[in-house]
C-alpha cells in the first residue's frame, strides 16, 4: 500500500506533513511481512551495515557508530508546557523552542533515504490495555528491530484510530548528491541528538541516533515516557518492569513484576532457571509492564513488547540459557564481536573465543585466552544487545499474550547497591512500598550512558524509571499513592519488596566477582520467600526497615559454603549504613521534588529514622 491508501485522515495528514518536512527520496508503508524483512536486510548487507551469521539462522550482526551505543539521557527531553510539569529530574526545553530547533534539523533530513511508515501495536493485538502508534523512520535497522520488538505491519491498521501516538524518527544524516553510507552507521553528532517527548500532545520526535531506546520509539519513548503520562491521566501504571510467572512445587502460580534500572538484571530474573527443586519461572515480559485494575480489584499486567532487546555481555549458558536459546535464530545482534566461523561472541559468554575476532568497532584482533577483556578493550561493547522474538524463548509463559494481562501478587524493586541494602526486605504496606520505590539507587551501567567515566557511580533511580518518566517525578510518586488508594480492597494489592543481588566484598577472594550473593538462578531462593510472604506465611521478622527473612527462612540447600557464610551479613540491617541513607534522602534526594513530594513519603522517612534510632 502507499500513503494514499491510508484510510485514517489524521494519520494520512500527519505522514504527508512529515514527508514534506523530511523530504525522503521515497516513502514505503511497511506491511510487516517476512519478504519485506528480508528485502530490508539485503539493503543493509549490500550497504556493508549488516553481516549475516553463518552459525545462526536468519540472524545478522550490526555495528553502530562508537558515539551511538546507548541511550543518551543528556539529550532526552520532556518538552512539557512548563518546566515544573517535566519536573526536577527531566531535561526540559520549551516545546515551541524545541520544535523550532528540531524542525530546522528535520528539514530535508531524509534526502537520499527512504521514509518507512510502521504501524505498530504495544501489547497483544486487540487487548483492552494495548495502545497503537505509527513510527516514521529513515533507518532500515529500526524497521527490522521494530518488527521483532512490536506487533507491526498490515495487521495493525484496523485497530488504528485518531488516538494513535505519532513517532517521528530520523538518524539525522541526509545523503546528498548520490552519497552513500559506505558501511558506516548513520547518526548525528551527540550535540545534535534530540530524543523528545511532548507529553501534552502525546507526541514523540527523535533525531540523530539509530540506537535502541533512542530510535525504537515504541519502547522507552512510547511505552514508558508517553505511556506514563497516559497512565496518570487514565489511572493505571506504565513501568520499567519485568513480569514473571512463578510456580511452586505444589503447582500454585503467582505473577511477580520487578523494576531494576537498566542492565541490573530484569531480563535475567524474568528467564531464571531456579536452583531449588520443583520451582518454575516463566517469562511474561523482560523490560516494561503496563498494569491496570481488573474487575476483581487486582492489578493485572501486560507486556507491551513482542521481543527482547537484551544486554548480550554476561549472557551465558550458565547465567541465562533461555536468553541464548531465544536469540539462537531470527535475531539481530548489535555491537557484539564476530568470530571467524560466523558467530557472535561477547565477554561473559562462558567460553573463550578462538582465532581472530572482529570487535564491535570493526577491528580484527587476536582473541584472548579468557572470556574477559580489560576495561575499555572489550571485543563486544558493554551495552551490546540482541533483539530476539519473545515467542522463541523456551520459558515464555503460555499466557504471555493474555489480552487482559496476568494478576500481580508481588512487585520488586532493586538496583546495584554494593553496600547497605540487604538481600531482601518487604514493605509494611503499599505506601511504604512506594517509599522503597522512591529511594531506589544503583550504580550507573553502560546501558544508561555513552560516557564510560560515569559507569559505576551510584545515583538515585526512583522506581528504576528516572530516565523514562514523562512528567514530574514527585507527581509520579503521588500517582502511585493514588493507585493504592483507588484499590477497592487493599488486601488485593501486590506486596512490595526491595531486593539487592549486588552486595560486594572485594576483600573476600573466594567470591566470584566479589559478589556476596550468587544471583541468577539462585535468586529463586529469594522468590520462594516472597511467594510465601504473599501467602502470609510466618517466615519473617519485623525490623526497623521492614519485614525480613527469619533465620532459616531462605533455602540454602546446595548453596556454596562461602555464600552460606556471607548470607547472614546480607540479611542484616546495617543500621549505620541506613542512617547515612536516610540522611542522603533527606538532604539530597527528597528536597529536589519540593511541593510535589507527597507528605506520606516524608512521614515514612521520619518513621524509618525513628526506628533506626531506637
Ligand atoms: P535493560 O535491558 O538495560 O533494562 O537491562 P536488564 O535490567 O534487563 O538487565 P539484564 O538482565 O540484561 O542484566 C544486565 C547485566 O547484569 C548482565 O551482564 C547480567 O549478566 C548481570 N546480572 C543479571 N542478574 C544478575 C545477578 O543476579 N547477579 C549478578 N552478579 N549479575 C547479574
Ligand atoms: C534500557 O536501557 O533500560 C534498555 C535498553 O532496556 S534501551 O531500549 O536502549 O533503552
Ligand atoms: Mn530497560
Amino acid at each position: 500500500m502507499t500513503v494514499n491508501d491510508i484510510k485514517n485522515a489524521k494519520v494520512k495528514a500527519w505522514v504527508e506533513e512529515c514527508v514534506k518536512m523530511c523530504e525522503p527520496d521515497q516513502v514505503v508503508v511497511c506491511d510487516g511481512s517476512t519478504a519485506e524483512y528480508d528485502r530490508l536486510v539485503k539493503i543493509c548487507v549490500d550497504a556493508g551495515l549488516a553481516t549475516p551469521l553463518a552459525k545462526k539462522p536468519h540472524s545478522y550482526l550490526f555495528r553502530s557508530d562508537p558515539s551511538d551505543v546507548a541511550r543518551v539521557e543528556k539529550r532526552t527531553f520532556i518538552a512539557a508546557k512548563t518546566q515544573e510539569a517535566a519536573g526536577p529530574t527531566n531535561n526540559w526545553i520549551d516545546p515551541a523552542e524545541l520544535k523550532a530547533t528540531m524542525k530546522g534539523l528535520y528539514k530535508g533530513c531524509m534526502h537520499g533515504r527512504t521514509m518507512y511508515v510502521i504501524p505498530f501495536c504495544m501489547g497483544p493485538l486487540g487487548s483492552p490495555i494495548a495502545k497503537y502508534g505509527i513510527e516514521l523512520t529513515d533507518s532500515e535497522y529500526v524497521v527490522l528491530n521494530m518488527d521483532i520488538m512490536t506487533r507491526a505491519g498490515e495487521k495493525v491498521w484496523k485497530y488504528i484510530d485518531d488516538n494513535f501516538i505519532p513517532c517521528l524518527h530520523s538518524v539525522g544524516k541526509p545523503l546528498n548528491n548520490g552519497e552513500k553510507d559506505n558501511g558506516v552507521w548513520a547518526c548525528a553528532p551527540v550535540e545534535q541528538k534530540y530524543i523528545s517527548q511532548f507529553p501534552e500532545e502525546h507526541l514523540i520526535w527523535s533525531y540523530g541516533s539509530g540506537y535502541g531506546g533512542n530510535a525504537l520509539l515504541g519502547k522507552k519513548c512510547f511505552a514508558l515516557r508517553i505511556a506514563s503520562v497516559l497512565a496518570r491521566e487514565e489511572g493505571w501504571l506504565a513501568e520499567h518492569m519485568l513480569i514473571l510467572k512463578l510456580t511452586n512445587p505444589q503447582g500454585e502460580v503467582k505473577y511477580v513484576t520487578g523494576a531494576f534500572p537498566s542492565a541490573c538484571g530484569k531480563t535475567n530474573l524474568a528467564m531464571l532457571i531456579p536452583t531449588i527443586p520443583g520451582w518454575k519461572v516463566e517469562t511474561v515480559g523482560d523490560d516494561i509492564a503496563w498494569m491496570k485494575f481488573g474487575k476483581d480489584g487486582r492489578l493485572y499486567a501486560i507486556n507491551p513488547e513482542a521481543g527482547f532487546f537484551g544486554v548480550a555481555p554476561g549472557t551465558s549458558a550458565q547465567s541465562n540459557k533461555n536468553a541464548l536459546e531465544a536469540a539462537s535464530k531470527n535475531t539481530i545482534f548489535t555491537n557484539c564481536a564476530l568470530t571467524e566461523d560466523g558467530d557472535v561472541w561477547w565477554e561473559g559468554i562462558g567460553y573463550p573465543a578462538k582465532g581472530k575476532l572482529v570487535d564491535w568497532k570493526g577491528n580484527t584482533r587476536d582473541a584472548l585466552p579468557k572470556d574477559k577483556s580489560p576495561k575499555g578493550e572489550e571485543f563486544a561493547h558493554p551495552n551490546a544487545r540482541f533483539t530476539a522474538p519473545a515467542k522463541q524463548c523456551p520459558c515464555i509463559a503460555s499466557d504471555w499474550e493474555s489480552p487482559e494481562g496476568v494478576p500481580i501478587s508481588a512487585i520488586l524493586f532493586g538496583g546495584r547497591r554494593p553496600s547497605t541494602i540487604p538481600l531482601v526486605h518487604q514493605s509494611r504496606d503499599w505506601n511504604h512500598g512506594v517509599f522503597l520505590g522512591s529511594i531506589v539507587g544503583s550504580e550507573i551501567t553502560a546501558a544508561s550512558t555513552i560516557d564510560a567515566s560515569q559507569v559505576g557511580k551510584i545515583r538515585r533511580d526512583p522506581f528504576a524509571i528516572l530516565p523514562f518518566c514523562g512528567y514530574n517525578m514527585g507527581d509520579y510518586f503521588q500517582h502511585w499513592i493514588d493507585v493504592g488508594n483507588a484499590a477497592k480492597d487493599k488486601d488485593l494489592l501486590p506486596k512490595i519488596f526491595y531486593v539487592n543481588w549486588f552486595r560486594k566484598d572485594d576483600n573476600n577472594a573466594e567470591l566470584p566477582g566479589g559478589f556476596m550473593w550468587p544471583g541468577y538462578g539462585d535468586n529463586s531462593r529469594v522468590l520462594e520467600w516472597i511467594f510465601d510472604r504473599c501467602d502470609g506465611k510466618d517466615n519473617f521478622i519485623d525490623t526497623p526497615i521492614g519485614y525480613m527473612p527469619k533465620e532459616g527462612a531462605i533455602n540454602t540447600d546446595g548453596l556454596a559454603d562461602y555464600y552460606k557464610k556471607t548470607l547472614p551479613e546480607i540479611l542484616k540491617v546495617d543500621v549505620e549504613g541506613w542512617k547515612k541513607e536516610v540522611k542522603d534522602i533527606r538532604e539530597n534526594h527528597y528536597p529536589k521534588f519540593g511541593k510535589h513530594l507527597p507528605k506520606e513519603l516524608t512521614a515514612i522517612l521520619d518513621e524509618l529514622e525513628a526506628r533506626l534510632n531506637k
